[in-house]
Protein backbone atom coordinates (compact mmCIF):
# COMPACT_ATOMS: atom_id res chain seq x y z
CA UNK A 1 0.00 0.00 0.00
CA UNK A 2 0.91 3.51 -0.35
CA UNK A 3 2.78 5.37 2.15
CA UNK A 4 1.77 8.96 0.98
CA UNK A 5 -1.08 10.27 -1.46
CA UNK A 6 -1.08 13.99 -2.76
CA UNK A 7 -4.88 14.83 -3.58
CA UNK A 8 -4.98 16.89 -6.23
CA UNK A 9 -8.43 18.28 -5.92
CA UNK A 10 -10.63 20.70 -3.54
CA UNK A 11 -14.05 20.39 -1.93
CA UNK A 12 -16.06 17.82 -1.18
CA UNK A 13 -14.05 14.95 -3.48
CA UNK A 14 -10.76 16.17 -1.90
CA UNK A 15 -12.57 15.47 1.73
CA UNK A 16 -14.17 12.06 0.43
CA UNK A 17 -10.37 11.27 -1.26
CA UNK A 18 -9.15 12.15 2.16
CA UNK A 19 -11.18 9.76 4.62
CA UNK A 20 -10.89 6.45 2.23
CA UNK A 21 -6.82 7.09 2.79
CA UNK A 22 -7.13 8.01 6.37
CA UNK A 23 -9.05 4.79 6.86
CA UNK A 24 -6.39 2.40 4.92
CA UNK A 25 -3.68 4.20 7.34
CA UNK A 26 -2.42 6.21 4.15
CA UNK A 27 -0.87 9.47 4.74
CA UNK A 28 -2.61 12.64 2.94
CA UNK A 29 -0.99 15.54 1.43
CA UNK A 30 -3.81 18.32 0.36
CA UNK A 31 -3.10 21.20 -1.93
CA UNK A 32 -4.57 24.39 -2.12
CA UNK A 33 -5.22 27.29 -3.94
CA UNK A 34 -4.85 30.91 -2.00
CA UNK A 35 -8.65 31.24 -1.24
CA UNK A 36 -9.28 27.95 0.07
CA UNK A 37 -6.41 28.31 2.40
CA UNK A 38 -9.49 27.73 4.69
CA UNK A 39 -11.03 24.74 3.32
CA UNK A 40 -12.06 21.46 5.43
CA UNK A 41 -9.45 19.65 2.86
CA UNK A 42 -6.72 21.46 4.25
CA UNK A 43 -7.22 20.86 7.49
CA UNK A 44 -8.19 17.20 7.64
CA UNK A 45 -4.94 16.57 5.53
CA UNK A 46 -1.36 15.38 7.40
CA UNK A 47 0.03 18.38 5.09
CA UNK A 48 -1.14 20.99 2.81
CA UNK A 49 0.32 23.20 0.37
CA UNK A 50 -0.63 26.10 -1.30
CA UNK A 51 -0.46 25.69 -5.19
CA UNK A 52 -0.98 29.07 -6.84
CA UNK A 53 -4.35 31.48 -6.51
CA UNK A 54 -7.39 31.38 -7.29
CA UNK A 55 -7.79 30.92 -10.69
CA UNK A 56 -7.62 27.30 -11.40
CA UNK A 57 -5.14 27.32 -14.34
CA UNK A 58 -2.79 28.26 -11.86
CA UNK A 59 -3.31 26.47 -8.88
CA UNK A 60 -5.44 23.23 -9.17
CA UNK A 61 -4.50 22.79 -13.28
CA UNK A 62 -0.84 23.45 -12.61
CA UNK A 63 1.01 20.59 -13.55
CA UNK A 64 4.26 21.60 -12.49
CA UNK A 65 3.32 22.90 -9.07
CA UNK A 66 1.07 19.74 -8.21
CA UNK A 67 4.00 17.52 -9.39
CA UNK A 68 6.75 19.53 -7.97
CA UNK A 69 4.67 19.31 -4.17
CA UNK A 70 4.02 15.06 -4.62
CA UNK A 71 8.06 15.16 -5.10
CA UNK A 72 8.94 17.28 -2.39
CA UNK A 73 6.81 15.64 0.41
CA UNK A 74 7.65 12.27 -0.68
CA UNK A 75 4.45 11.17 -2.01
CA UNK A 76 4.21 7.58 -4.20
CA UNK A 77 0.47 8.32 -5.14
CA UNK A 78 -1.44 11.08 -6.79
CA UNK A 79 -5.31 11.18 -6.45
CA UNK A 80 -7.03 13.48 -9.34
CA UNK A 81 -10.64 12.85 -8.07
CA UNK A 82 -12.91 14.58 -10.84
CA UNK A 83 -12.54 17.39 -13.08
CA UNK A 84 -9.46 19.62 -12.99
CA UNK A 85 -6.82 17.03 -14.26
CA UNK A 86 -8.47 13.62 -13.63
CA UNK A 87 -8.84 13.21 -17.29
CA UNK A 88 -5.60 14.43 -18.22
CA UNK A 89 -3.82 11.96 -19.78
CA UNK A 90 -0.70 14.31 -19.80
CA UNK A 91 -1.16 14.35 -16.11
CA UNK A 92 -1.20 10.84 -15.82
CA UNK A 93 2.22 10.21 -17.84
CA UNK A 94 3.92 12.75 -15.91
CA UNK A 95 3.07 11.28 -12.81
CA UNK A 96 4.18 7.95 -14.18
CA UNK A 97 7.12 9.61 -15.41
CA UNK A 98 8.36 10.58 -11.95
CA UNK A 99 7.00 7.44 -10.36
CA UNK A 100 4.01 8.85 -9.01
CA UNK A 101 0.88 5.67 -9.41
CA UNK A 102 -1.68 8.04 -10.76
CA UNK A 103 -4.57 6.46 -9.04
CA UNK A 104 -7.09 5.98 -11.94
CA UNK A 105 -6.22 3.98 -15.59
CA UNK A 106 -3.07 4.36 -17.42
CA UNK A 107 -2.02 7.96 -19.47
CA UNK A 108 -3.14 5.72 -22.91
CA UNK A 109 -6.56 4.58 -21.80
CA UNK A 110 -7.41 8.19 -20.79
CA UNK A 111 -5.93 9.41 -24.54
CA UNK A 112 -8.08 6.66 -26.19
CA UNK A 113 -11.67 7.39 -24.15
CA UNK A 114 -10.85 11.12 -24.28
CA UNK A 115 -11.20 11.51 -28.02
CA UNK A 116 -15.00 10.61 -28.02
CA UNK A 117 -14.63 9.82 -31.81
CA UNK A 118 -11.64 7.34 -31.32
CA UNK A 119 -13.21 6.08 -27.87
CA UNK A 120 -16.50 5.11 -30.25
CA UNK A 121 -14.34 3.69 -32.89
CA UNK A 122 -13.50 1.64 -30.43
CA UNK A 123 -16.33 0.44 -29.27
CA UNK A 124 -17.82 -0.18 -32.60
CA UNK A 125 -15.07 -2.77 -33.38
CA UNK A 126 -15.55 -4.47 -29.74
CA UNK A 127 -19.76 -4.86 -31.09
CA UNK A 128 -20.42 -2.47 -28.61
CA UNK A 129 -23.73 -0.67 -29.91
CA UNK A 130 -22.95 3.22 -30.55
CA UNK A 131 -25.19 5.53 -31.14
CA UNK A 132 -25.50 5.73 -35.53
CA UNK A 133 -23.20 8.22 -36.73
CA UNK A 134 -19.75 9.29 -38.55
CA UNK A 135 -16.08 9.79 -37.12
CA UNK A 136 -14.78 12.78 -37.83
CA UNK A 137 -15.68 15.12 -40.84
CA UNK A 138 -13.59 17.31 -42.65
CA UNK A 139 -15.61 19.59 -43.91
CA UNK A 140 -19.29 21.23 -44.28
CA UNK A 141 -19.95 19.21 -47.66
CA UNK A 142 -19.26 15.67 -45.60
CA UNK A 143 -21.34 16.66 -42.36
CA UNK A 144 -24.38 18.06 -45.15
CA UNK A 145 -23.72 13.95 -47.16
CA UNK A 146 -23.63 12.37 -43.87
CA UNK A 147 -26.77 14.35 -42.43
CA UNK A 148 -28.59 13.07 -45.59
CA UNK A 149 -27.58 9.65 -44.73
CA UNK A 150 -28.32 9.62 -40.88
CA UNK A 151 -31.55 11.60 -41.68
CA UNK A 152 -32.63 15.08 -39.87
CA UNK A 153 -32.37 15.33 -36.53
CA UNK A 154 -29.03 15.17 -36.33
CA UNK A 155 -26.41 16.00 -33.75
CA UNK A 156 -23.03 17.39 -34.05
CA UNK A 157 -20.63 16.91 -31.50
CA UNK A 158 -17.31 18.09 -30.64
CA UNK A 159 -14.10 14.97 -30.63
CA UNK A 160 -12.73 16.44 -27.57
CA UNK A 161 -15.82 17.61 -25.95
CA UNK A 162 -18.41 15.67 -23.75
CA UNK A 163 -20.56 17.26 -21.59
CA UNK A 164 -22.67 19.45 -24.25
CA UNK A 165 -19.58 21.75 -25.13
CA UNK A 166 -19.49 21.97 -28.69
CA UNK A 167 -22.44 20.10 -29.64
CA UNK A 168 -25.03 21.57 -31.66
CA UNK A 169 -28.82 20.09 -32.14
CA UNK A 170 -29.40 20.11 -36.51
CA UNK A 171 -33.22 19.96 -37.73
CA UNK A 172 -32.52 20.23 -41.06
CA UNK A 173 -30.32 20.79 -44.27
CA UNK A 174 -30.38 24.45 -43.70
CA UNK A 175 -29.28 24.91 -40.44
CA UNK A 176 -26.40 22.43 -41.26
CA UNK A 177 -23.68 25.30 -42.25
CA UNK A 178 -24.32 27.54 -39.43
CA UNK A 179 -24.32 24.89 -36.80
CA UNK A 180 -21.23 23.37 -38.22
CA UNK A 181 -19.14 26.43 -37.92
CA UNK A 182 -20.50 27.49 -34.55
CA UNK A 183 -20.03 24.14 -32.90
CA UNK A 184 -16.24 24.32 -34.73
CA UNK A 185 -15.46 27.40 -33.11
CA UNK A 186 -16.86 27.00 -29.67
CA UNK A 187 -14.59 23.40 -29.76
CA UNK A 188 -11.54 25.07 -30.67
CA UNK A 189 -11.93 27.51 -28.28
CA UNK A 190 -12.59 25.34 -25.25
CA UNK A 191 -10.65 22.39 -26.13
CA UNK A 192 -7.84 24.19 -29.09
CA UNK A 193 -9.28 21.14 -30.73
CA UNK A 194 -12.68 22.02 -33.36
CA UNK A 195 -13.01 18.48 -35.23
CA UNK A 196 -16.49 16.96 -34.87
CA UNK A 197 -18.41 14.27 -35.78
CA UNK A 198 -22.24 13.79 -35.94
CA UNK A 199 -24.66 11.60 -34.84
CA UNK A 200 -28.41 10.65 -35.33
CA UNK A 201 -30.85 12.34 -32.66
CA UNK A 202 -32.00 10.29 -30.25
CA UNK A 203 -35.13 11.53 -29.44
CA UNK A 204 -35.89 11.86 -25.57
CA UNK A 205 -33.94 9.23 -24.20
CA UNK A 206 -32.89 8.19 -20.94
CA UNK A 207 -28.96 9.02 -19.29
CA UNK A 208 -27.99 5.37 -17.86
CA UNK A 209 -24.48 4.67 -16.94
CA UNK A 210 -22.50 1.45 -15.78
CA UNK A 211 -20.14 1.79 -13.20
CA UNK A 212 -16.79 -0.57 -13.21
CA UNK A 213 -13.59 -1.65 -11.73
CA UNK A 214 -10.98 -3.69 -12.95
CA UNK A 215 -7.79 -4.83 -11.46
CA UNK A 216 -4.15 -4.72 -12.22
CA UNK A 217 -4.40 -8.03 -13.23
CA UNK A 218 -7.47 -8.65 -16.27
CA UNK A 219 -10.47 -8.91 -13.93
CA UNK A 220 -13.45 -6.55 -14.47
CA UNK A 221 -16.66 -6.24 -12.34
CA UNK A 222 -19.56 -4.09 -13.08
CA UNK A 223 -21.41 -1.97 -10.21
CA UNK A 224 -24.70 -1.93 -11.82
CA UNK A 225 -26.08 1.33 -13.19
CA UNK A 226 -26.77 4.26 -12.41
CA UNK A 227 -29.65 6.70 -14.12
CA UNK A 228 -28.73 10.61 -14.56
CA UNK A 229 -31.68 11.97 -16.45
CA UNK A 230 -32.27 14.54 -14.41
CA UNK A 231 -29.94 17.18 -15.91
CA UNK A 232 -30.61 21.12 -16.49
CA UNK A 233 -30.12 21.87 -20.01
CA UNK A 234 -26.21 23.27 -19.08
CA UNK A 235 -25.67 19.44 -18.88
CA UNK A 236 -25.40 19.92 -15.27
CA UNK A 237 -26.99 16.61 -13.34
CA UNK A 238 -29.24 17.40 -10.53
CA UNK A 239 -30.63 14.17 -9.10
CA UNK A 240 -29.06 10.61 -9.86
CA UNK A 241 -30.28 7.25 -8.56
CA UNK A 242 -29.02 3.70 -8.35
CA UNK A 243 -30.74 1.15 -9.94
CA UNK A 244 -32.69 3.03 -12.81
CA UNK A 245 -36.77 2.52 -11.68
CA UNK A 246 -38.46 0.87 -14.82
CA UNK A 247 -35.61 -0.56 -16.37
CA UNK A 248 -37.16 -3.26 -18.49
CA UNK A 249 -34.94 -6.48 -17.88
CA UNK A 250 -34.02 -6.61 -21.43
CA UNK A 251 -32.31 -3.15 -21.64
CA UNK A 252 -30.70 -3.99 -18.15
CA UNK A 253 -29.06 -7.12 -19.69
CA UNK A 254 -27.65 -5.01 -23.43
CA UNK A 255 -26.57 -2.45 -20.96
CA UNK A 256 -24.24 -4.49 -18.30
CA UNK A 257 -23.26 -6.80 -21.26
CA UNK A 258 -22.17 -3.83 -23.24
CA UNK A 259 -20.62 -2.40 -20.23
CA UNK A 260 -18.70 -5.45 -19.54
CA UNK A 261 -17.59 -5.70 -23.37
CA UNK A 262 -16.40 -1.96 -23.55
CA UNK A 263 -14.16 -2.50 -20.72
CA UNK A 264 -12.81 -5.74 -21.71
CA UNK A 265 -11.94 -4.27 -25.03
CA UNK A 266 -9.51 -1.35 -23.42
CA UNK A 267 -8.19 -3.88 -20.76
CA UNK A 268 -9.55 -1.25 -18.30
CA UNK A 269 -8.17 -0.56 -14.69
CA UNK A 270 -9.20 1.19 -12.13
CA UNK A 271 -13.16 2.76 -11.57
CA UNK A 272 -14.43 4.03 -14.82
CA UNK A 273 -18.41 4.70 -16.29
CA UNK A 274 -19.49 3.92 -19.32
CA UNK A 275 -22.47 6.21 -20.63
CA UNK A 276 -25.18 4.94 -22.41
CA UNK A 277 -28.20 6.55 -24.07
CA UNK A 278 -31.31 4.35 -23.74
CA UNK A 279 -34.67 4.60 -25.54
CA UNK A 280 -37.09 1.97 -24.60
CA UNK A 281 -35.34 -1.24 -25.21
CA UNK A 282 -32.51 0.08 -26.95
CA UNK A 283 -29.16 1.04 -25.28
CA UNK A 284 -26.53 3.04 -27.08
CA UNK A 285 -22.73 3.33 -25.70
CA UNK A 286 -22.56 7.37 -26.01
CA UNK A 287 -19.06 7.88 -23.58
CA UNK A 288 -16.90 6.56 -21.07
CA UNK A 289 -15.47 8.93 -17.75
CA UNK A 290 -12.10 7.51 -16.48
CA UNK A 291 -12.24 8.76 -13.41
CA UNK A 292 -14.48 8.70 -10.05
CA UNK A 293 -17.94 10.30 -10.68
CA UNK A 294 -19.72 12.96 -8.94
CA UNK A 295 -22.18 10.35 -8.08
CA UNK A 296 -20.70 7.21 -7.11
CA UNK A 297 -22.13 7.50 -3.54
CA UNK A 298 -25.22 5.71 -4.58
CA UNK A 299 -23.46 2.56 -6.11
CA UNK A 300 -21.44 2.82 -2.59
CA UNK A 301 -25.37 2.68 -0.93
CA UNK A 302 -26.36 0.35 -2.96
CA UNK A 303 -23.47 -2.12 -3.18
CA UNK A 304 -22.12 -1.55 0.20
CA UNK A 305 -18.64 -0.31 -0.99
CA UNK A 306 -16.24 2.44 -0.87
CA UNK A 307 -15.45 3.07 -4.26
CA UNK A 308 -12.35 5.31 -3.64
CA UNK A 309 -10.21 2.87 -1.49
CA UNK A 310 -10.96 0.59 -4.06
CA UNK A 311 -9.54 2.90 -6.36
CA UNK A 312 -6.32 3.06 -3.75
CA UNK A 313 -6.12 -0.36 -3.29
CA UNK A 314 -6.27 -0.94 -7.32
CA UNK A 315 -3.48 1.50 -8.47
CA UNK A 316 -0.91 0.31 -5.54
CA UNK A 317 -1.70 -2.98 -7.03
CA UNK A 318 -3.93 -5.23 -5.34
CA UNK A 319 -6.39 -7.46 -7.07
CA UNK A 320 -9.94 -6.89 -6.98
CA UNK A 321 -10.25 -10.32 -4.29
CA UNK A 322 -14.02 -10.54 -5.77
CA UNK A 323 -15.91 -11.77 -8.32
CA UNK A 324 -19.27 -10.23 -10.08
CA UNK A 325 -21.00 -12.86 -8.14
CA UNK A 326 -19.89 -11.40 -5.01
CA UNK A 327 -21.24 -8.02 -5.57
CA UNK A 328 -25.49 -7.97 -4.84
CA UNK A 329 -27.43 -4.90 -5.27
CA UNK A 330 -29.77 -4.06 -2.14
CA UNK A 331 -32.04 -0.91 -1.74
CA UNK A 332 -32.06 1.86 -3.74
CA UNK A 333 -29.82 4.79 -3.42
CA UNK A 334 -30.73 8.81 -4.30
CA UNK A 335 -28.62 11.63 -4.49
CA UNK A 336 -29.09 15.18 -4.85
CA UNK A 337 -26.47 17.43 -5.37
CA UNK A 338 -26.81 20.46 -3.50
CA UNK A 339 -25.45 23.76 -5.77
CA UNK A 340 -24.27 27.52 -4.73
CA UNK A 341 -26.43 29.16 -7.59
CA UNK A 342 -27.95 32.88 -8.44
CA UNK A 343 -31.86 32.19 -9.14
CA UNK A 344 -32.06 35.97 -10.15
CA UNK A 345 -29.74 35.23 -12.88
CA UNK A 346 -30.57 32.39 -14.60
CA UNK A 347 -29.50 29.73 -12.04
CA UNK A 348 -25.61 30.68 -12.72
CA UNK A 349 -23.03 29.00 -10.06
CA UNK A 350 -23.01 31.71 -7.64
CA UNK A 351 -19.90 32.75 -4.88
CA UNK A 352 -20.54 33.84 -1.53
CA UNK A 353 -20.31 33.03 2.15
CA UNK A 354 -22.13 30.39 3.78
CA UNK A 355 -23.32 32.03 6.62
CA UNK A 356 -25.26 29.47 8.54
CA UNK A 357 -25.55 25.68 8.00
CA UNK A 358 -27.20 22.53 8.99
CA UNK A 359 -27.05 19.48 7.18
CA UNK A 360 -29.60 16.47 7.46
CA UNK A 361 -28.51 13.21 8.93
CA UNK A 362 -30.43 10.25 10.64
CA UNK A 363 -31.11 6.85 9.38
CA UNK A 364 -30.01 6.12 5.96
CA UNK A 365 -28.60 9.72 5.05
CA UNK A 366 -25.59 10.47 4.21
CA UNK A 367 -23.88 14.29 3.53
CA UNK A 368 -20.36 14.77 1.33
CA UNK A 369 -19.51 18.57 1.95
CA UNK A 370 -16.98 20.62 2.68
CA UNK A 371 -19.09 23.48 3.66
CA UNK A 372 -19.58 24.63 7.18
CA UNK A 373 -21.17 27.85 9.12
CA UNK A 374 -18.87 31.04 7.44
CA UNK A 375 -17.04 29.09 4.75
CA UNK A 376 -16.84 30.82 1.54
CA UNK A 377 -17.55 29.50 -2.10
CA UNK A 378 -15.44 31.14 -4.12
CA UNK A 379 -16.26 32.08 -7.74
CA UNK A 380 -13.53 30.06 -9.19
CA UNK A 381 -14.42 26.20 -9.21
CA UNK A 382 -17.61 24.62 -9.94
CA UNK A 383 -20.09 25.69 -7.22
CA UNK A 384 -21.48 22.13 -5.76
CA UNK A 385 -21.90 22.44 -1.47
CA UNK A 386 -23.16 19.32 -1.34
CA UNK A 387 -24.50 15.98 -2.23
CA UNK A 388 -27.32 14.45 -0.40
CA UNK A 389 -27.36 11.08 -0.62
CA UNK A 390 -30.60 8.98 0.92
CA UNK A 391 -30.84 4.92 0.75
CA UNK A 392 -34.14 3.07 1.25
CA UNK A 393 -35.22 -0.77 1.38
CA UNK A 394 -37.35 0.40 -2.20
CA UNK A 395 -37.36 3.47 -4.28
CA UNK A 396 -40.60 5.01 -2.02
CA UNK A 397 -38.70 4.62 1.26
CA UNK A 398 -35.31 6.51 -0.66
CA UNK A 399 -37.59 9.06 -2.00
CA UNK A 400 -39.39 9.86 1.34
CA UNK A 401 -36.04 9.55 3.66
CA UNK A 402 -34.18 12.09 0.69
CA UNK A 403 -37.72 14.78 0.85
CA UNK A 404 -37.19 14.63 4.90
CA UNK A 405 -33.58 15.19 4.57
CA UNK A 406 -34.02 18.14 2.00
CA UNK A 407 -36.36 19.98 4.50
CA UNK A 408 -34.25 19.28 7.48
CA UNK A 409 -31.77 21.24 5.39
CA UNK A 410 -30.64 25.13 6.48
CA UNK A 411 -28.19 26.90 4.12
CA UNK A 412 -28.16 30.59 4.00
CA UNK A 413 -26.38 33.48 2.38
CA UNK A 414 -26.05 31.56 -1.11
CA UNK A 415 -28.79 30.51 -3.05
CA UNK A 416 -29.09 26.71 -3.66
CA UNK A 417 -30.52 24.15 -5.38
CA UNK A 418 -32.18 22.35 -2.37
CA UNK A 419 -35.59 23.92 -3.66
CA UNK A 420 -35.60 22.83 -7.11
CA UNK A 421 -34.60 19.24 -5.87
CA UNK A 422 -37.90 19.27 -3.85
CA UNK A 423 -39.50 20.03 -6.64
CA UNK A 424 -38.39 16.93 -9.22
CA UNK A 425 -39.39 14.93 -6.14
CA UNK A 426 -42.87 15.63 -5.65
CA UNK A 427 -43.18 15.47 -9.68
CA UNK A 428 -45.27 12.78 -10.70
CA UNK A 429 -42.69 11.87 -13.84
CA UNK A 430 -40.20 11.34 -10.98
CA UNK A 431 -42.26 9.43 -8.42
CA UNK A 432 -43.18 7.04 -10.96
CA UNK A 433 -39.93 6.53 -11.99
CA UNK A 434 -40.32 7.91 -15.33
CA UNK A 435 -38.46 10.79 -16.82
CA UNK A 436 -35.98 11.08 -19.92
CA UNK A 437 -33.50 13.52 -20.38
CA UNK A 438 -36.21 16.13 -21.39
CA UNK A 439 -38.32 16.06 -17.95
CA UNK A 440 -35.96 18.97 -15.98
CA UNK A 441 -35.47 21.32 -19.08
CA UNK A 442 -39.28 21.10 -19.48
CA UNK A 443 -40.22 21.67 -15.59
CA UNK A 444 -37.87 24.43 -15.68
CA UNK A 445 -39.38 26.22 -18.80
CA UNK A 446 -43.31 25.83 -17.00
CA UNK A 447 -41.65 27.68 -14.01
CA UNK A 448 -40.49 30.51 -16.40
CA UNK A 449 -43.40 30.72 -17.71
CA UNK A 450 -45.09 31.47 -14.32
C1 LIG B 1 -26.96 12.70 -27.48
C2 LIG B 1 -28.33 12.95 -27.26
C3 LIG B 1 -29.24 12.43 -28.17
N1 LIG B 1 -28.79 11.74 -29.24
N2 LIG B 1 -26.58 11.97 -28.54
C4 LIG B 1 -25.35 15.48 -23.92
C5 LIG B 1 -23.97 15.62 -23.38
C6 LIG B 1 -23.10 14.71 -24.14
N3 LIG B 1 -22.36 13.88 -23.24
C7 LIG B 1 -24.00 13.92 -25.02
N4 LIG B 1 -25.32 14.40 -24.85
C8 LIG B 1 -26.36 13.93 -25.60
N5 LIG B 1 -26.01 13.17 -26.65
C9 LIG B 1 -27.50 11.53 -29.41
N6 LIG B 1 -27.08 10.84 -30.48
C10 LIG B 1 -28.70 13.70 -26.17
C11 LIG B 1 -27.71 14.22 -25.34
C12 LIG B 1 -28.20 15.02 -24.25
C13 LIG B 1 -28.15 14.57 -22.94
C14 LIG B 1 -27.55 13.36 -22.61
C15 LIG B 1 -27.51 12.94 -21.32
C16 LIG B 1 -28.08 13.70 -20.32
C17 LIG B 1 -28.66 14.91 -20.61
C18 LIG B 1 -28.71 15.36 -21.92
C19 LIG B 1 -29.32 16.57 -22.20
C20 LIG B 1 -29.35 17.00 -23.49
C21 LIG B 1 -28.80 16.23 -24.51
Amino acid sequence: MFKKVLIANRGEIALRINRACRELGVKTVAIFSEPDRESLHVRHANEAFCVGPGPAARSYLSIPNIISTALITHCDAVHPGYGFLAENARFAQICADHGLAFIGPPAEVIATMGDKATAKRVMREAKVETTPGTDILESVDKARRAARDLGYPVLLKATAGGGGKGMRVVAGPDQLERAFNSAQNEAEASFKDGRLYMEKLIVSPRHIEVQVLGDNFGSIVLLGERDCSVQKPSHQKLIEEAPAANLSDKARQSLLAMALRAAQAVHYSNAGTLEFLVSGDRVYFMEMNTRIQVEHPVTEMVYNIDLVKEQIRIAAGEPLGYTQADLKPRGHAIECRINAEDASNNFAPAAGTVTNVVFPGGPGIRVDTHIYSGATVPPYYDSLLAKIVAFGETREAAIARMERALRETVIEGVNTTVAQCLEVLATDAFIKGRYTIDFLPGLMRRDDAA
